[in-house]
């Protein structure tokens, strides 16, 4: 195989779906021309790592990283995203930008993937030697939004459905008839991800939806639950601030107590907020055998962090997000670590998408239990998950 080598870099600004501009960066090899989107999110983690203006950060890719890289293999992924580390400096990516370094990072891979003439999902799971598991991640499907994603008084951020399908197409097929089930009855509101707004105030009316809408289409037996609270959005001076009234942190956990017993919850993300260490380690304690308690803003993609709620057994399963941590190795290492420890691993978009379906390669790649992406609805949600039945068409040839 003759060597492919990088001949240049260039970052642009382009618009995401919230109307933000967010860099596109293109990598060109010997072989082709290879891009990757940077998504952008509002409920961001207090320890990822730091984004800059897009302006700033093309600039820096232009400027700075594209020269460094030049005349390199791009199927050294682990090498060029040590030197981009390096090339930063600090310790939360503040320098270069953790736009600039992501978007880098991704269009590098791709471009490595296909100088090796391999399948991204593939070629990923070639470096991160990571056993795929042999069957593809499970689609989870925002319904419906609240918290900064959406206008509505709803303090949770996101209600998802998870159907228990054994394909990603039976699973597409479940969360449309679901979503256009639930339109009928809540109009065309939505917020950032594609779920409806509805103006209701208690997470009870937010399932009672969903179920309401999978139990008139005769899916009840299909679907389980699953919520994001972004809990660190209501926190404020120790206590946990809500439409529904103020919660301490035991008052809080009793009220999830309630929610796992009435519901089918298969994973509930972010239930305290990302420094209440004694908060997740007593929700782990009590409901980890049941439901998956899982650390977004709590872990943001950092190993380290990882380690830290390991060691605290603050929870059991990891959201990834390369933009979190800045580059597609620490991702992967990451996901290394969660794995290693039995817990569950769920790819995520961000709520500022680009059409960029990468992490749909990334989840198949890394053997994820769930790919989170939004509605099954809007361009930049759907691209996701057409990827996915993409690939499960490979996987069936
Ligand atoms: C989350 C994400 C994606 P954001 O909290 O899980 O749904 O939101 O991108 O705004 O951080
Ligand atoms: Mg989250």
């Amino acid at each position: 195989m003759t060597l492919v080598k990088i001949r240049s870099i260039r970052a642009r600004e382009i618009l995401d779906s919230r109307a933000n501009f967010t860099l596109e960066v293109e990598v060109t090899t010997d072989s082709g021309r290879y891009s990757a989107g940077v998504p952008s999110g509002a409920s961001r983690g207090r320890y990822e790592a730091v984004v800059l203006d897009a302006d700033a950060a093309a600039a820096n890719v232009n400027k700075r990283i594209a020269s460094e890289l030049k005349g390199k293999n791009p199927a050294n992924q682990a090498e060029i995203d040590h030197l981009l580390i390096d090339l930063d400096g600090s310790r939360d990516k503040s320098n270069l930008g953790a736009n600039a370094i992501t978007g880098v990072s991704m269009a590098i891979c791709r471009a490595g993937a296909a100088s090796q003439k391999l399948p991204l999902y593939q070629y990923i799971e070639k470096f991160s030697r990571l056993p795929m598991s042999g069957k593809l991640p499970r689609p989870v499907f925002n319904m419906i939004n609240g918290g900064v994603h959406a206008t509505n008084v709803l303090d949770f951020q996101e209600f998802m459905v998870a159907p228990q399908a054994n394909s990603v197409k039976k699973s597409l097929q479940i969360a449309s008839d679901i979503y256009q089930k639930l339109r009928k009855k809540l109009g065309k509101n939505v917020g950032d991800e594609g779920g409806f707004a509805p103006p209701i105030h208690f997470p009870e009316e937010a399932i009672e939806l969903i179920l309401t809408a999978a139990k008139d289409l005769g899916l009840q037996k299909s679907i389980k639950i699953a919520v994001d609270a972004a809990a660190s959005q209501f926190y404020r001076e120790g206590k946990y601030k809500t439409g529904m009234g103020v919660f301490t942190r035991e008052g809080l956990l009793n009220y999830y107590a309630e929610l796992i017993k009435k519901y089918p919850i298969i994973f509930l993300e972010d239930p305290f907020h990302e420094e209440d260490w004694p908060g997740f380690t007593s929700i782990t304690k009590q409901f980890g055998k049941k439901i998956s308690i899982i650390g977004d803003d709590l872990l943001v993609t950092s190993p380290r962090r990882v380690k830290e709620a390991k060691e605290k057994d603050a929870c059991n399963g990891l959201i990834l997000k390369v933009n979190q941590i800045g580059t597609v190795s620490e991702t992967v290492e990451a996901a290394g670590l969660a794995q290693s420890m039995g817990w569950k691993i769920i790819v995520s978009h961000r709520s500022g998408e680009t059409n960029d379906d990468f992490i749909a390669d990334l989840a198949v790649g890394l053997g994820a239990d769930f790919l989170k992406a939004g509605a099954p609805a809007r361009g930049e949600r759907v691209a996701k998950y057409n990827r996915l039945l993409k690939i499960e068409e490979e996987f069936n040839y």
